[in-house]
């Protein structure tokens, strides 16, 4: 066991926090109450290789792996939580899922702007009355000729109203079950049939969200991923992988509660002495330090054994996304008490990241669908790893 990052990891980390901590962080509050989405930077982190990362260099990726690609969703949601949801509408989800079930002409047609931020992607699961229930979607797709019909409604979907690509889940036999549903790679511009309309959150703003709904929407059958029926399999594939770099955001997010506490807490004095010097604060400094290693570990251990080809890491992957989820609205929540007044002002970014955290525990399958996966797995009832 080594718990030494590599020489390359250092250098990745060191460069993609020097560049979130000048071209993101100082305009995180101001995109964020703008409800701003800065393509340009999206574009950016794709030229530097941060989407590629997962992705092999034939496909426009650089092949550095999943250590590196949580590395660098840590060091983006210190700065902006927002900004990392790209990396999950980028590769994490559709990009991976082209990549090892797309043809050779899907591959080359979609993976190179996905890594480079030229083409946006997202991926679409959710809809009104399937949400942690993911079986129970209504979307479908039927066959016609050379093309699939689509109608239904899919809801709160990353990057909707921007999106170029998304991969998108739907029936193509209801009746057969889990074995009744497909994957689509669905180009979403120019089809008439397809409305994309933005919704509004309580947090991560700059992150777009919105709907997206088919009317007869027609599309190529070419737009089939694999084979029919492939779906079931594919949407939990998806969600594994995407899970563990949702939770290296909220690791992000608890680090930056913690990098600002410290700071404060060594500059604010009261009842003469920094306010660094009361023990109540100490105690919640040290949770939030433990903790934020706790999680990062139990982070970097999932991306270590998706590097060692074990993608199907259920388990390990839901224990990192339920905890770390659980300590970044710890620490937003201390970070909120030891800044007092201050914290709940839009003058310092501790109340984003309060807003920001809750997401963790909703976003990417819920606290308890963690919990439930994890606990069914430890008792005997559903093994979590494929
Ligand atoms: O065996 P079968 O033929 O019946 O097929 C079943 C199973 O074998 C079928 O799917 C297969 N399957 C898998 N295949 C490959 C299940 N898991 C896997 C896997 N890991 N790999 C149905 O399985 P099931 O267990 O009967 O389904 P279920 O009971 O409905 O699933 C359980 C569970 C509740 C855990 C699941 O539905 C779930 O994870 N729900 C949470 C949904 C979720 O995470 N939604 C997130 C939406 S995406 C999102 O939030 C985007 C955020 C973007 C951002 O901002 O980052």
């Amino acid at each position: 066991m080594d718990f030494a990052l590599s020489e390359e990891l250092l250098i990745l980390r060191d460069s993609v926090r020097k560049f979130a901590e000048k071209e993101i962080a100082p305009f995180a509050d101001k995109w964020d109450e703008e409800h701003h989405w800065p393509r340009e930077i999206i574009r950016k982190m794709g030229e530097m290789g941060l989407f590629g990362a997962i992705i092999p260099e034939q496909y426009g990726g650089t092949g550095m792996g999943w250590l590196a690609f949580v590395i660098a969703t840590e060091e983006i949601a210190r700065a902006s939580s927002s900004l990392r949801v790209a990396f999950n509408m980028q590769t994490a989800g559709p990009g991976m899922a082209i990549l090892l079930h797309g043809t050779e002409e899907q591959k080359k047609k979609y993976l190179p702007g996905l890594c480079s931020g030229e083409l946006i992607g997202c991926f679409a699961i959710t809809e009104p009355d399937a949400a942690s229930d993911v079986m129970a979607m209504k979307t479908t797709a039927k066959k016609d000729g050379d093309s699939y019909i689509l109608n239904g409604s899919k809801i709160w979907i990353s990057n909707a109203q921007y999106a170029d690509l998304a991969l998108v889940y739907a029936y193509t036999n209801k009746e057969a079950g889990p074995k009744g549903m497909s994957a689509f790679l669905v180009e979403l511009k120019n089809n008439p049939g397809i409305r994309c309309t933005a919704l509004d959150k309580m947090g991560t703003r700059s992150s777009p969200t919105g709907e997206i709904a088919f009317e007869d929407a027609r599309i190529p059958a070419s737009a089939l991923l694999d084979k029919e029926g492939r779906g079931a399999a594919y949407v939990f594939e998806c969600l594994n992988r995407t899970r563990v770099s949702c939770a290296a955001g909220g690791v992000g997010v608890a680090q930056a509660c913690l990098d600002a506490v410290t700071k404060y807490c060594t500059e604010r004095k009261q009842f003469g002495q920094e306010i660094g010097q009361f023990q109540m604060n100490q105690e919640m400094i040290a949770q939030m330090t433990v903790e934020v290693e706790a999680a990062r570990l139990l982070v970097y251990k999932a991306a270590w054994q998706k590097d060692q080809g074990n993608l199907g890491n259920t388990l390990e992957t839901s224990m990192a996304k339920f905890f770390a989820g659980e300590v970044a609205q710890r620490a937003s929540h201390m970070a909120m008490k030891i800044y007092g007044s201050y914290g709940y002002s839009p003058e310092y970014p501790v109340a984003r990241y309060y807003r920001d955290a809750v997401l963790y525990q909703i976003v990417e399958g819920t606290a308890n669908i963690q919990k439930m996966i994890i606990a069914l797995d430890q008792l005997g009832y559903r093994k979590a790893n494929k």
